[in-house]
């Protein structure tokens, strides 16, 4: 097998920085250290090699508020790949009574076109026997070892607390890690349907129906329910201080919470739902929306102090048409915005070059802390002999100013268009093979593998039966004496 060397830079991981050159033979990392020689080099002088980028958040061609999020697994992974992420993991969704099996197998079909690695998360959508059964085969079998309820999206997708208690301790006994989109959704509905009612059907509206109190409750609710249930628990698009302290607080009682911001949380702000402009401020319709500076300032403390681990995007592109099934209700402009490209020169153009964060915790934010947290650590995530060859050979002197026109995701804008990115990558490798130099992508279509993931050590020790979850139980009395037991 012909050999590849990326020579003359600098290593950077998550904790260590150091000059080495790095040797790839069949996708895998096969050497680290100085004067490697091999068939191909690839030159890293004035660049940092980074562990390629992994996104645990996106939503490729999704079907979600009527239509269909734009970007496939096509043109998301060129997009990913574009900005030095060699890694997706997207959200397997089953429509209300469908089996996770068959949502899983619509989920891998559409993922062929992959140009990088990916996985998925299971999406608990509904809840009943099927499902519990579903779930071992799908974290013994499938490789699948996340689990995501939506606290909101009422009438959708949005389950109910018992069965989140319930779905919770399914996955504690499978060793699996359930996931929250937390929002209240009953609250979410109430002030939607009064806003509507009150003639506020703008998108600015969008972001009043969702104060960060809803976000707060949720996150805190979630916390507990996952605490009762004996499972660690993954809170996605983390907003808001309300939720970062809630998750602060668990992680100091010593529950494993592990908080996901967005960089468009970080770098973009609610003053954009005010712009007179309605498709500018529909294209940043998301949930939860753009909050203020005070809360933006909450998330990058978090990121510094380690009390949030991630950075992700919750990319989910929808063209200015299909904003525009909104007009005139802003409950049906479809939520979502993109970010694949922009996270990773985003991220370090706001927090590496301003002093927020230092390279090593970019490394940990943008890849190695999710490996870990996913279990899929050292595969993914390290730059380390044996580990597969996902690496970024990033320039810190590079720079660029993101627009739509030149960008890869399908959308006809950008919601961090005219913004300058200092810190670009050089090259993009996934699994040794080249696919980006200097800004122009090698595409593969074809190439991106599913990763397996095993699941966590359970916490307890045999699986239960529905009927045994289901049946009248007694229940663990918290140190109260209870009379006549
Ligand atoms: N939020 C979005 O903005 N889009 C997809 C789903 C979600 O939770
Ligand atoms: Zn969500
Ligand atoms: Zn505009
Ligand atoms: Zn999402």
């Amino acid at each position: 097998m012909a050999t590849k060397v990326i020579k003359g830079g600098t290593v950077v991981t998550a904790d260590l920085t150091y000059a080495a050159d790095v040797k790839i033979e069949n996708g895998t990392i096969i050497e680290i250290g100085p004067n490697l020689s091999g068939d191909e080099t690839l030159d890293a002088t004035g660049c940092y090699i980074l562990p390629g980028g992994i996104d645990p958040h996106t939503h490729l061609e999704m079907p979600f508020m009527g239509t269909y999020s734009a970007d496939n697994f096509d043109s998301g992974t060129r997009a990913a790949l574009a900005g030095g992420t060699t890694m997706v993991v997207d959200f397997a969704l089953p429509s209300p009574n469908q089996s996770l099996l068959e949502a899983l197998q619509m989920w891998d079909n559409k993922s062929s076109m992959a140009h990088c690695d990916y996985s998925f998360h299971m999406a608990i959508t509904w809840w009943g026997e099927q499902v519990f059964n579903e779930m071992e085969t799908v974290v013994r079998e499938k490789g699948i070892n996340t689990f995501k309820h939506f606290m909101a999206y009422k009438g959708a997708l949005m389950v109910q607390d018992d069965e989140m208690f319930a779905s919770f301790q399914r996955c504690a006994e499978l060793g699996a890690m359930p996931m929250v989109h937390a929002e209240n959704g009953d609250v979410v509905a109430d002030l939607s349907a009064k806003l509507l009612a009150e003639g506020n059907n703008g998108p600015e509206a969008h972001a009043y129906s969702r104060p960060t109190q809803v976000e707060g409750e949720a996150t805190n609710r979630a916390i507990m329910i996952a605490d009762m249930a004996g499972v660690p628990l993954y809170v996605v698009h983390t907003s808001c201080e309300e939720a970062h302290e809630a998750i602060r607080r668990a992680r100091q009682a010593g529950k494993r919470v592990y908080g996901e911001p967005l960089i468009q949380h970080l770098t973009l702000d609610d003053s954009e739902y005010m712009n007179k402009d309605w498709d500018h401020a529909a294209r940043r319709v998301m949930s939860p929306p753009f909050r203020n500076k005070q809360h933006q300032d909450s998330l990058w403390a978090g990121l510094a102090s380690g009390s949030l681990q991630v950075v992700a995007t919750d990319h989910c592109a929808f063209t200015t048409d299909q904003k525009r099934y909104g007009a005139g209700d802003f409950t049906k402009i479809p939520n979502g915005t993109g970010g694949l490209e922009d996270r990773m020169p985003m991220l370090w153009t706001y927090g590496v070059n301003t002093g927020r964060l230092t390279m090593n915790e970019f490394v940990a934010v943008t890849s190695t802390n999710i490996a870990k947290i996913m279990n899929v650590y050292p595969k993914k995530g390290a730059v380390l002999v044996g580990a597969d060859a996902d690496l970024v050979v990033w320039d810190p002197e590079k720079t660029k100013t993101i627009s739509a026109s030149s960008q890869q995701s399908a959308i006809d804008y950008n919601v961090f268009e005219g913004k300058t990115v200092k810190g670009l990558p050089r090259f993009t490798l996934t699994r040794g093979r080249v696919a980006l130099v200097d800004g122009e992508i090698k595409p593969a279509q074809g190439h991106g593998k599913f990763v397996k993931r095993e699941p966590y050590p359970a916490v307890s020790k045999a699986l239960s039966t529905w009927k045994e979850l289901t049946a009248p139980r007694k229940v663990e009395r918290s140190g109260i004496p209870a009379s006549g037991v």
